[in-house]
């Protein structure tokens, strides 16, 4: 069987952060996806209602937000859509780490997709983090990843040179990417969303599927890479890598 996102051309809701919304829209676009950016209590159920997958992201976190997400989050659970977490910066203040807690508490998530410092917080391991960037310490990733997505009953993706991606029993490590991708704002949030829009696709074997599409999204970062390594002409030539795959895979 084959599935493509582009012929999927799932709707995904986020409710992200203001530093990286165009880069995030933009590049759902540029994969095939619908994206739709919508953060006011109000709508955002009805915003649940036409969508394909929900995209929760605390990158610039208030109570207002914080509110909308957990009735986005309890509609999208109602209606059986895939929910994504990213928890940009968990680590940096009390606020954010009680706003995941809460979250997490509140709204059953398929996915949460963090950098390294962040997989720590959420572990309660020893770590410096560094603001919303992964940080320095010692911690076998992997370990505490799958020990992650068993407590939380959720499929883990953490970032960083190596990317893993478990469901707590299976696991799997995607080495491609370039670190010209940390050097520009929001690619780790956009790639939250793109594995988000990949959910839509498939019921089972997402483990396999979240690996397939790390390595397309780490391979468009070496490709974007060759053309330039400089912050602006990366940013643009990794969006047309995006927009240049197919986003097909067979199972
Ligand atoms: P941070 O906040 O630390 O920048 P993030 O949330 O932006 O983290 P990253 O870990 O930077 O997320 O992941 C975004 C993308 O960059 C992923 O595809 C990942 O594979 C890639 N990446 C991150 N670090 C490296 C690296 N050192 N070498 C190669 N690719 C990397
Ligand atoms: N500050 C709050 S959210 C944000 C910054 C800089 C963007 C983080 O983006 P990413 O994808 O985690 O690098
Ligand atoms: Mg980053
Ligand atoms: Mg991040």
């Amino acid at each position: 069987m084959q599935v493509s996102l582009r012929e999927k051309s799932p709707v995904v809701h986020c409710i992200t952060n203001q530093v990286v919304a165009n880069f995030q829209a933009n590049g759902l676009l540029a994969i095939g996806a619908s994206p739709i950016m919508g953060d006011e209590e109000e709508e955002v159920s009805e915003l649940v209602s036409i969508s394909d997958v929900l995209s929760l992201n605390i990158g610039t976190l208030n109570n207002r937000t914080l509110e909308s997400m957990l009735v986005a989050g309890k509609a999208a659970n109602q209606k059986g859509i895939p929910v994504v977490l990213d928890p940009v910066g968990v680590g940096a203040t009390r606020y954010r780490l009680d706003a995941i807690k809460k979250l997490l508490d509140v709204v059953k998530v398929d996915l949460i997709r963090c950098n390294t410092g962040e997989l720590a917080t959420l572990m309660q391991k020893d770590w410096h983090a560094k603001g919303v960037d992964a940080g320095e310490g010692e911690m076998d990733r992997k370990e505490v990843a799958m020990a992650l997505a068993k407590q939380r009953k959720t499929l883990v993706v953490v970032t960083g040179e190596v990317d893993i991606v478990t469901d707590g029993n299976d696991l799997k490590t995607v080495t491609n990417g370039h670190i010209s991708m940390t050097h520009v704002t929001g690619t780790g949030c956009l790639l939250s969303s793109v594995l988000g829009a990949h959910l839509t696709l498939l019921q089972k074997d997402q483990v396999r599927l979240l690996a397939e599409a790390l390595s397309e999204y780490g391979s468009a970062g070496e490709e974007a890479a060759k053309v330039s390594e400089s912050a602006g002409a990366f940013a643009r030539a990794f969006l047309d890598q995006l927009s240049e795959r197919r986003w097909q895979y067979d199972f």
